[in-house]
C-alpha cells in the first residue's frame, strides 16, 4: 500500500469509529422523491377470509387492548416496521358478536371507515358513537377508545393510523385503560348536538377540539357526492370531498386527512401526481387505477396504496354503476412542512 492510500484507509477507519458519515461518499441526491413503498393492492377476498379465520381461532381480544386487525403491510417497507405508506398504517379490523376491543389511548391518531355490518359502537372519551356502513369515525390523539359489537353479525372496518410517522418521530405513546371499557359519561349525540352539523355551534358549551368525538354519517357524505354539478367535478378525482374538521374547516386530523370521491359510470380521470402518499379503499363499484403505468384493478372491498409522486388516473370500470373511493393521506403533514407539490397532466 502506498503511503497515501494507507493514510486514506486510516482516515476512513477513524471516521467510522467516530460515528460520522462523509457526505461526499454518499450517492448523489435524488432529483425527486423515490418512494420506498410500492403501488400495491390488497383484495377483500384475500384479507377477509384471513381475518375470519383469526376470529375462529382461540384468540381473545381482551389482552392489553389488542385488536383483531390485519395490517395492510406494504412490501416496500422493511419488516419489522410496517405501514401501508411511509406515514400511515391501514388495517382491516373485525369484531365478532358480543366482543369488546378494550379501551386504550395513543398519541397516533386513528380513523375508522365502516365497511360491513352496522350497529357496533365505539366509545371515544366517554361518548358512545353507533357506527353504520359508510360512516367515518375519528379517534383524535390520546383519546380513550374501546369498541363493542352488540349485534349478531361480524363487523368490519378499515382502520388508518399515523403510527409509522409517529414512531419515526419517536413520539408514540400508548396507554391501556385500567378497566376493559371506559364509562359512557355524556348523552347520545353529545358532540353532534353541540356542533349542529358543523354549521352551527352551541355558544354556551362549544364542542371541545381535543376530544371531538366525530362521526361523519354516510348519508351526509353520499348526499354531498350526489349534489355536485358538472363544473365542480375534478378532472383528476371526479366528485371529490374532504372530511373537514367542523371547528376550523381544516383537515380531518393533524396527521392524516380523509377523502371520498365518486366516479360516474364510465368516468375516466386525467393523470396527476403529488407528494402525498395515499391509501384508497374501493367502497362501491369496480374500476382501475393506473399508477405509473401499472394497473390496479379494484372491486368493492379492495384497498390499495399510492406512493408519493406517482402518476395516477382512475377509471370507473362500469358503464351503469357508480364507483366510490374512500381515501386517507398525509396531506396535513406535507402542507405543514411546505412539502406539498402537485403536477397535472391534462
Ligand atoms: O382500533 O384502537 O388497526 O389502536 C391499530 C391500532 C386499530 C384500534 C389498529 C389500534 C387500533
Ligand atoms: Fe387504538
Amino acid at each position: 500500500m502506498t503511503d497515501a492510500s494507507a493514510q486514506e484507509k486510516d482516515y476512513y477507519d477513524r471516521v467510522t469509529q467516530a460515528d460520522v458519515t462523509p457526505l461526499w461518499k454518499l450517492p448523489p441526491m435524488p432529483a425527486e422523491p423515490r418512494p420506498s413503498i410500492v403501488p400495491y393492492l390488497w383484495r377483500w377476498d384475500t384479507v377477509v377470509p384471513l381475518i375470519d379465520e383469526a376470529g375462529r381461532m382461540d384468540q381473545t381480544l381482551n389482552t392489553g387492548g389488542e385488536r383483531r386487525a390485519l395490517i395492510l403491510a406494504n412490501p416496500g417497507i422493511q419488516r419489522p416496521l410496517f405501514g401501508t405508506t411511509p406515514s400511515i398504517s391501514a388495517a382491516i379490523q373485525m369484531i365478532k358478536p358480543g366482543e369488546t376491543a378494550n379501551a386504550h389511548r395513543h398519541s397516533a391518531v386513528a380513523i375508522r371507515f365502516i365497511l360491513r355490518g352496522s350497529g357496533a359502537t365505539t366509545v371515544v372519551e366517554g361518548e358512545r358513537v353507533i357506527m353504520e356502513e359508510g360512516d367515518l369515525v375519528l379517534t383524535p390523539q390520546m383519546t380513550w377508545h374501546d369498541h363493542t359489537n352488540p349485534k349478531a353479525q361480524n363487523i368490519y372496518w378499515l382502520d388508518a393510523l399515523d403510527v409509522p410517522l409517529t414512531m419515526y418521530l419517536n413520539a408514540y405513546f400508548h396507554e391501556p385503560y385500567y378497566e376493559n371499557v371506559q364509562p359512557v359519561i355524556v348523552p347520545e349525540n353529545y358532540t353532534a348536538n353541540r356542533l349542529g352539523k358543523g354549521l352551527l355551534r352551541n355558544v354556551y358549551n362549544p364542542p371541545e377540539e381535543r376530544a371531538l368525538s366525530l362521526i361523519y354519517k354516510w348519508k351526509d357524505t353520499y348526499d354531498a357526492l350526489l349534489g355536485v354539478t358538472e363544473e365542480d367535478i375534478s378532472p383528476f378525482d371526479g366528485a371529490y370531498f374532504e372530511y373537514t374538521n367542523p371547528l376550523d374547516g381544516g383537515h380531518t386530523l393533524p396527521g392524516m386527512s380523509c377523502f371520498i370521491q365518486r366516479l360516474r359510470p364510465g368516468e375516466q380521470t386525467s393523470a396527476h401526481r403529488h407528494t402525498t402518499s395515499t391509501v384508497y379503499h374501493a367502497y362501491r363499484g369496480q374500476g382501475t387505477t393506473i399508477i405509473n403505468g401499472e394497473r390496479m384493478d379494484w372491486r368493492t372491498g379492495d384497498t390499495f396504496a399510492l406512493p408519493s409522486w406517482a402518476w395516477h388516473e382512475h377509471a370507473n370500470g362500469s358503464d351503469s354503476e357508480e364507483a366510490v373511493l374512500f381515501s386517507v393521506s398525509d396531506l396535513p403533514v406535507l402542507e405543514n412542512l411546505d412539502l406539498y407539490r402537485e403536477e397535472d397532466r391534462l
